[in-house]
């Protein structure tokens, strides 16, 4: 069910009612844990709406740390078990730079399932998304598009 598409340069035009949305997930967040912003889409085990979610029996999340360092991700590839929360331990190692996340349904980046404030380094931040069926996914930084990181989700 990939219903919806959205264009590619989705960093460059954020409809108006999902940046009203990060505005209000922005002003509620607090503390170190940042939820992401959810946007929908097939590719996730849950609505949107319903990020965060309780785990299943209240597991608890997984958690992937995630660098931004001279302008690429460490490491390029993420691997998590389907159906368990996830926290991305993210941390910005480049002083003065601005690095923020954006996690698609798959490479061709066509459809987007997540996206989280950008933090300027050195900073780090965790961002929690919901449960992930299996698949194949892909982080960029929405300020360096070309910063990727891919998330295989695998079968419980
Ligand atoms: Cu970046």
């Amino acid at each position: 069910m990939r219903s919806q598409r959205r264009p590619s340069s989705v960093c460059a035009g954020i409809p108006e009612a999902l940046l009203a949305v990060g505005l209000l997930a922005a002003a509620i967040v607090a503390g170190c844990t940042r939820s992401w912003v959810a946007t929908g889409g097939s590719g996730a085990a849950v609505g949107p709406g319903a990020a965060p979610s309780p785990g299943p029996a209240g597991e608890p999340a997984i958690e992937l740390p995630l660098t931004a360092r001279a302008l690429a991700f460490e490491p390029t590839g993420l691997a998590v078990v389907a159906g368990r929360r996830i926290v991305i331990a993210f941390d910005d190692a480049d002083p003065g730079v601005p690095h923020g996340l954006v996690l698609y349904a798959d490479a061709s980046r066509a459809e987007e399932l997540a996206r989280a404030p950008s933090i300027v380094g050195p900073d780090h931040a965790r961002f929690e998304i919901p449960a992930l069926r299996v698949g194949r996914y892909l982080f960029s930084c929405r300020v360096h598009p070309r910063m990727q990181a891919t998330l295989r989700v695998d079968p419980g």
